[in-house]
């Protein structure tokens, strides 16, 4: 190659830019969003870009046999046959927000298109489903309303749910920062856990999982109680204010602070910083979205931004992305609901816009959503699904209680399109190999909407396809050939940015040459107009639900690993310190179990039993934390014990909160064979 050639980091959505450079990975100073900043995961993405790939087709009959290796036309004879011989309403398929925006958006064409069935369904269902549902609610679409330049100005910076020293750390430190030339700068941790990110803030709110919603019903309580609502604010850009505050009040501190088991004086402390920051960042990740009350604890937390007025100069509500490209997912509406340009299914003129914009039939688009693939697991069990292509990601590893999803898996036959050999792949029928980040070109949009090209920087390996040129194909053999042009990633991304055109995410005058490029203002509702009908901001009364549990078990990331680690896991110097799982216990329950630290111990819940190695560490009593990333190799993955429970509005299932019990080490090896 003979020049430099940029993309955006294939790891979180902080969409960091990168220059590859003779092989070796630099930060992009000219980036808009990230200017040159880099965390260590893709520093030794070069060296594991080869390690175990997939290089051929493979198929076999049925799982109890071998693997062939095809050629890529027997490969999609095969499809083609399937395709055939099933109804659209038994295939589904599970994509990623990992994809390119390009790969998404045919993709999506495609099934809601031409194979006119919504059963289609992202991994950011486990992820960013949860706010994309509360920005709907509160602000009428999806977005989120700040940029990273907001960071300049703010005083306070919030994370609730996130430990965004570990998960999004370019954002974490560019904060860190400028705490160090500016001490009035002030940061809030909130977690159950105290993490390498509550160590490094000035107060760390350690409440109770799942209580979220109570302490930010008591803040705004106490918004109200003191007089510290901007009502000029409410008055203009807001409705349903007064039902919120009604039902805040049923949150007085006294109550709150037994609900989250913490003290009264943290939540005067935070309804200050709502009342007289100068500005004020809440930001977020899983810790809110993945709970069965995920949607309630989002709207809360919004709600006291609407309420003081909380939004451009004075501040922001601001979901952090988790994966690279799931922005450009949302935008390109690639969850069972959407269409592209955030549009969805269940609105007649975002239907009859986009099939006239695809030149299909009237009446092509479904009218309901297609279910959720926590839901296709009990299809596929009732035999209804018969068909699961699954793209980019691992859900062997990654749903809620896996021993029913690998029973799903071994009942439906699978195809399994990914560039290394997952854990998925052990039960697939056919798995198509595809090129990855550098190997190939299109956009991804980082947390911040800016959108950056992903140029070719190398040859793709083997026998590798495009994830987008492997759909394209089917679409021109099932006779699409008209509707699926495309010799190149940008005659996809010309038609695409067309879809956005005079929508919130609207990128129709871009071009690949002048990315990267922000969509949408510094901030998105500038002028204070909204998406809903009346223009206003929506507040929102705010359920807290309790729930039991002697010992919750939360779930999370590690520092240095990817998931299901099929790339950070092949690197030596980003698996030192996380060769094993473990479980994050506090001392004190743990010795009232009679374990130690470093002991094994087995950890049930309703869906099953794994063994973990235990780790004392700074966690809130009563509860435990266990990195759920460690696939089949290490026999255990967190995910046989999670809950099926989804939150009502959004479908996120409930990944933070599993109720359990913990045997020690003597009962475990009275009733328990390791690996059992
Ligand atoms: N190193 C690394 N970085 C990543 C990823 C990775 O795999 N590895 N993945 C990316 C992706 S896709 C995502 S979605 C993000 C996720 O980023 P984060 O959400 O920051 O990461 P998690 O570890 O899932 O969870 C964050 C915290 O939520 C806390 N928590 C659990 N329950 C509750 C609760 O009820 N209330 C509150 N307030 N906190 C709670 C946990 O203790 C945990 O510390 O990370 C992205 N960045
Ligand atoms: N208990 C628990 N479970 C969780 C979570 C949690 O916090 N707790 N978090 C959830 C969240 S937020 C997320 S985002 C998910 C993530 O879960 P997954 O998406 O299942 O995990 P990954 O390991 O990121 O899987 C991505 C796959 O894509 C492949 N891949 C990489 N690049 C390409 C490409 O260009 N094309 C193709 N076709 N394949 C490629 C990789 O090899 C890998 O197999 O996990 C969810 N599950
Ligand atoms: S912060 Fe996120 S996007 Fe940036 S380099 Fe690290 S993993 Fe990549
Ligand atoms: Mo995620």
């Amino acid at each position: 190659m003979d020049k430099d050639r940029k993309f955006q980091c294939p790891y979180c959505g902080v969409g960091c830019g990168i220059v590859w450079v003779d092989g070796k990975i630099k930060g992009d100073k000219e980036h808009l969003a990230t200017k040159g900043e880099l965390c260590q995961k893709p520093v030794y993405y070069p060296k594991v870009m080869n390690k175990r790939r997939l290089l051929k087709p493979l198929f076999r009959k049925s799982i109890h046999e071998q693997f062939k290796e095809i050629d890529w036309e027997d490969a999609y004879n095969i499809i083609e046959q399937k395709l055939k011989s099933l109804t659209s309403e038994e295939l589904y398929f599970y994509l990623s927000g990992q994809l390119m925006t390009e790969d998404v958006y045919v993709i999506n064409k495609f099934i809601k298109g031409f194979l006119k069935t919504n059963n289609i369904d992202a991994n950011s269902r486990l992820c960013m489903a949860t706010p994309v549902s509360a920005y709907k609610l509160a602000f009428g679409s999806d977005g989120p309303p700040c940029t990273y330049e907001d960071f300049e100005d703010a005083d306070v910076f919030l994370f609730a749910g996130s430990n965004a020293l570990w998960t999004h750390p370019v954002v974490f430190k560019r904060i860190l920062k400028k705490k160090l030339d500016n001490n009035n700068i002030k940061i809030i941790v909130i977690d159950p856990v105290k993490t390498e990110t509550a160590k490094r803030a000035d107060m760390h709110i350690p409440l109770r999982a799942g209580t979220d919603t109570a302490l930010f019903n008591s803040v705004l309580y106490l918004l109200y109680k003191n007089s510290w609502i901007d009502y000029e604010f409410v008055k203009n850009y807001t409705d349903r204010f007064e039902e919120a505050i009604e039902y805040a009040l049923n949150y007085p501190p006294s109550l709150v602070s037994n609900i989250c088991q913490i003290e009264e004086k943290y939540i005067h402390e935070l309804a200050e910083y709502y009342a007289f920051s100068k500005k004020l960042i809440s930001m977020w990740c899983q810790g809110l979205n993945q709970s069965s009350q995920g949607v309630m604890k989002n709207l809360s937390l919004i709600n006291l931004h609407l309420a003081t007025g909380r939004l451009n100069d004075k501040g922001c509500p601001f979901s952090l992305t988790g994966q690279p490209n799931a922005m450009g997912g949302r935008e390109m509406g690639y969850l069972s609901n959407g269409l592209p340009g955030y549009r969805d299914v269940r609105n007649e003129d975002d239907r009859k816009f986009i099939e006239g914009f695809w030149n299909i039939a009237p009446k092509s688009i479904k009218t309901e959503p297609g279910p959720t693939i926590t839901k296709v697991i009990d299809l596929i069990h009732d035999e209804n699904i018969k068909l699961l292509w699954v793209v980019c990601t691992n859900p062997a590893v990654t749903l809620p209680n896996l021993n029913k999803v690998w029973k799903a898996l071994e009942k439906v036959f699978l195809i399994v399109q990914d560039a290394y050999w997952n854990d998925t792949c052990k039960f697939a029928n056919l798995i198509l190999p595809a090129s990855q980040m550098g190997e190939k070109e299109g956009i991804m949009t980082g947390s911040d909407r800016t959108i950056t090209l992903c140029e070719k920087c190398v040859e793709p390996p083997g026998d590798t396809k495009i994830d987008w040129v492997i759909f394209k194909d089917m679409a021109q053999r099932l006779g699409y050939r008209d509707w699926f042009p495309y010799n190149s990633s940008e005659d996809i991304f010309d038609e695409l940015k067309m879809v956005t055109k005079g929508r919130l995410c609207d990128i129709s005058s871009s071009s690949y040459k002048d990315l990267p490029k922000r969509w949408g203002d510094k901030w998105l509702y500038k002028d204070l107009k909204f998406k809903t009908p009346s223009g206003k901001a929506r507040m929102y009364p705010t359920k807290y639900e309790h729930k039991e549990g002697d010992f919750i078990l939360l779930t999370g990331r590690t520092k240095n690993q990817w998931h299901t680690m099929t790339r950070t896991g092949k690197s030596p110097e980003l698996l030192k310190g996380e060769e094993e799982p473990y479980l994050l216990m506090h001392r004190e329950d743990a010795l009232d179990l009679g374990i130690l630290d470093g002991d094994y111990v087995k950890v049930s819940s309703i869906n099953g039993d794994i063994t973990l190695k235990v780790r004392f560490g700074d966690i809130k009593r009563g509860h435990i934390f266990a990195p759920f990333g460690y696939g089949l190799e290490y026999e255990n993955p967190t995910n046989i014990l999670t809950t099926e429970e989804v939150d009502p509005i959004s479908g996120e299932p409930d990944l933070k909160f599993t109720q359990v019990t913990i045997y020690a080490k003597d009962r475990r090896l009275a009733t328990y064979e390791i690996g059992g």
